[in-house]
């Protein structure tokens, strides 16, 4: 078990891995304010900021967002939370993301949820969610698992070399995987 103090914390996981859907149950149960960082990119580009075109061309291709955006929205809105226990969702998507993190905001993350799911699962869960979103279709969801294998893994690999890793079997349902990752949130007794 593990307490929560001050908790700065991570989720990662692959795309449909279902790091938003557990989000909100946390939120809910734990009075964490939830960043996730593709839902301020995507934000970004409605706002028409100058920044909206790139975003959106590099949504549409799996990539990953130079820190210098991302790592800006997600101060701004912590800032603006108002809160001081974050979960941060989807994010650091890779090394020079999360150093730039840590570098501008002074933040370590208490700890890293990691959402352990088969490819198989998250595919089904992408093709099936129907929100509109660009990067849900087949071919770019394809880019997304590799770009999360060779750039978003290495990040895992470098908190679990810190001990920060807690992995949860994502491909049970979503109030199995809640019943696990309330056990990691709830100080023991
Ligand atoms: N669902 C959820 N849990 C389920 C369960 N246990 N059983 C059955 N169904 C389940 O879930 C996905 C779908 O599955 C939903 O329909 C849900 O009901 C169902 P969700 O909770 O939305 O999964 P999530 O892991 O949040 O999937 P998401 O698609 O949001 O993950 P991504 O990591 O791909 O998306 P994100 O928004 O984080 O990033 C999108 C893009 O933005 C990236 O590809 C990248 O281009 C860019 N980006 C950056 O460049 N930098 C960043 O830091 C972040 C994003
Ligand atoms: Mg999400």
């Amino acid at each position: 078990r593990f307490v929560v103090t001050n908790g700065k914390n991570l989720q990662t996981g692959g795309p449909g891995s279902g790091k938003g859907t557990q989000c909100a149950n946390i939120v809910k149960y734990f009075g964490f304010t939830h960043l996730s960082a593709g839902d301020l990119l995507r934000a970004e580009i409605k706002s028409g900021s100058e920044n909206g075109t790139m975003i959106q061309n590099m949504i549409k291709e799996g990539k990953i967002v130079p820190p210098e955006v991302t790592v800006k929205l997600l101060q701004r809105a912590m800032q603006e939370s108002g809160n001081n226990k974050f979960l941060i969702d989807g994010f650091p998507r890779n090394e020079e993301n999360r150093a730039a993190f840590e570098k501008v905001t002074g933040i370590e993350p208490e700890f890293v949820l990691f959402f352990n799911c088969s490819e198989e699962e998250m595919e089904r869960r992408l093709l099936s969610r129907n929100q509109g979103r660009v990067d849900d279709n087949i071919t770019t969801i394809r880019k997304r698992f590799k770009v999360f294998v060779e750039s978003s893994i290495p990040v895992i690999e470098y908190y679990d070399a810190k001990s920060k890793v807690r992995k949860i079997d994502a491909g049970k349902s979503i109030d199995e995987v809640f019943e696990t990752v309330k056990n990691i949130f709830t100080p023991a007794n």
